[in-house]
């Protein structure tokens, strides 16, 4: 028997590559039509957009060899986009068809009651018997797996009974109940992402491949199928991330650093007082190291951010790719990697898109990508022309890659102003101080400035405008920093984030400033981010990522506790 896994060129196949290694299990890649004769066990990780699947995969001749395969009868797994291409079409991409395997239509979640795209983690629930292994394919339903996706085929027997009829398990998000994994014959697919979902991924894994290879008992075909109503609560959990700025220390190593408000340099002093003169860049491990040590204290999700990339950063000197190539190897959660998103220029005069360093990325194990600076240029363009031109890194990626293989990093920096006089534009923005904490003897307000190179440059955007403009071009999610609050431990900057988040229909991750456990719990009852992130108090060891889970959980929140 031969496990093959097939690749269509759009999205992180190699995440699916390292899972299989460290289960020690032998495949190959399918580049070819003719490939597909030898395989006899298939495994297809898409990911992105419906129709930049189904386009590549017939650019490459390799749409009807699939189709040929699935019919064959040999064990087929279809993960996210590799299940969705087994349905007739998707509102994704409604003038592109799919392999009609299941005559039914996927569509778009609704975002009035939720951030789309559904971002993180959450349960599965089968139709099928705990009691009989095999039917289950390895998922548990106590365990948390790693979705993302805006289209989603909803479960309702009675409307939709073909879809209904593969139905293999249920997830709920918002309102809505969506068919998380399909199971007919020789076909199994997952909505979710068993490569990305820790220790629980890797059991489906397992299961299935393993089941395949030794030849499957058929499965029996299901007679009917109930209906699911929304319950009051969902699966959906808060994800806590562990986020690490990398950049070379003045030896040239790549280390993993931490500013207090984005200053990553040891403060040296000097005989008469302390003074932010330059010292040595901090150094708190070494990037790879930490990330192995982050998945296993169970963390969500990982951030790597290159913050020194605003210098000149060509792709093919991009040390990046070889420390996201190692995390990538050890780490089965999902990896955004951050700082020079951007248009290059290699020494040799190449030029090298904004797509194109994105893609570099994927293929070595990022799954999504996050843009700084110039997400910043690309709103501030967008706000002169009315409407995006097409050529933004935002909108490149999402279109190949999907929106929520974009993130976009903002970096605002608080602007005290005299509300009596202030006449700029985000009045509407203002914040005004505890306690009406007096400002040249008037009552203290500021806004939130975007900035640009890790906060050396204020542009004249702020963090709001910002936000929907990023959402407007084509970006899943944002990353919400604050300078003012970066490595302080005073807590999250809760105007700030409740201010963005309320102005988004996607996700938000809040950042900076986290001290305790307390303030994770602080930011996820005081705003309705989907996930807080943290640094400086991983890095140094004062908080457990496990006990913050515990405390966000112990106040009403779903976690991931491992
Ligand atoms: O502009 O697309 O090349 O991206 C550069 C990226 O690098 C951006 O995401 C930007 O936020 C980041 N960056 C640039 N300079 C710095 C710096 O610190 N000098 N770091 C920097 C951003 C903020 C967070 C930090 C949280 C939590 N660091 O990453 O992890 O504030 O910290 P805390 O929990 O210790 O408070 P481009």
């Amino acid at each position: 028997m031969a496990l093959f896994l097939l690749d269509h060129g759009a999205g992180n196949v190699q995440s699916l590559a390292n899972s299989i290694k460290k289960l020690r299990y032998q495949f190959s890649w399918i580049s070819s039509p003719e490939d597909f004769q030898r395989a006899s066990v298939l495994i297809f990780p898409g990911q992105g957009a419906f129709h930049t699947a189904i386009e590549c995969l017939t650019a490459r001749g390799l749409l009807q060899p699939l189709l040929d395969f699935v019919n064959s009868g040999k064990p087929y797994f279809g993960i996210c986009i590799g299940m969705q291409v087994l349905f007739a079409s998707s509102a994704e991409s409604p003038s592109v068809r799919g392999l009609g395997v299941i005559p039914c239509q996927i569509n778009r979640f609704s975002d009035t009651d939720k951030a789309v795209p559904h971002m993180g983690w959450n349960t599965a629930e089968c139709f099928d018997s705990p009691s009989d292994p095999q039917s289950m394919e390895g998922i548990s339903t106590d365990s948390f797996y790693y979705f993302v996706h805006s289209y989603c085929v909803p479960y309702d027997p009675v409307q939709n009974p073909e879809a209904a009829q593969w139905t293999h398990s249920t997830t709920q998000y918002g309102n809505e109940v969506f068919v998380s994994t399909v199971r007919k014959g020789n076909v199994f697919g997952t909505q979710f992402h068993p490569e990305k979902s820790g220790v629980a991924g890797l059991t489906i894994l397992d299961t299935w491949i393993r089941q395949s290879l030794i030849g499957r008992t058929p499965v029996t075909p299901i007679a009917s199928r109930i209906p699911r109503l929304p319950k009051p609560k969902d699966g959906f959990t808060k994800r806590i991330i562990a986020c690490m700025d990398v950049r070379a220390n003045d030896q040239g190593d790549l280390v993993v650093t931490k500013g207090d408000q984005y200053d990553v340099r040891e403060k040296v002093s000097s005989s008469s007082a302390t003074v932010n003169a330059a010292g040595a860049v901090r150094n708190l491990g070494k990037p790879v190291a930490l990330a192995s040590k982050y998945y296993d204290a169970g963390a969500d999700e990982l951030c790597l951010l290159n913050i020194t990339s605003f210098r000149n950063s060509p792709l093919c000197d991009q040390p990046m790719l070889a420390v996201v190539r190692a995390a990538a190897e050890r780490v089965f959660v999902p990896l955004t990697i951050g700082g020079g998103i951007k248009d290059t220029v290699d020494p040799d005069g190449t030029k090298r898109p904004a797509l194109e360093v994105a893609s570099a990325y994927f293929r070595v194990g990022a799954d999504k990508v996050s843009i700084g600076s110039e997400a910043v240029y690309a709103v501030e363009k967008l706000r002169t022309l009315g409407s995006g031109d097409g050529t933004s890194a935002i909108e490149a990626i999402s279109k190949m890659y999907g929106r929520q293989a974009v993130v976009v990093s903002i970096d605002p920096k608080r602007v005290y102003v005299d509300p009596a006089t202030y006449d700029g534009p985000y009045k509407a923005e203002l914040i005004y101080g505890e306690d009406d904490e007096p400002m040249n003897g008037r009552r203290k307000a500021w806004w939130y400035q975007c900035t640009v190179s890790g906060g050396r440059e204020l542009r004249p955007i702020s963090a709001v405008e910002l936000a929907k403009g990023a959402q407007a071009l084509g970006a899943g999610e944002i990353l919400l920093n604050s300078i003012d609050k970066d490595g302080t431990g005073a807590g999250f900057d809760l105007d700030l984030i409740r201010m963005v988040k309320n102005a988004v229909t996607i996700p938000v991750v809040a950042s900076s400033g986290a001290g305790s456990t307390k303030h994770f719990v602080d930011v996820f009852k005081e705003t309705n981010v989907e996930s807080a992130l943290a640094a400086g108090i991983f890095h140094r060891d004062e908080v457990d990522i496990q006990d913050v889970k515990v405390s966000v959980k112990a106040a009403g929140f779903n976690t991931r506790v491992i």
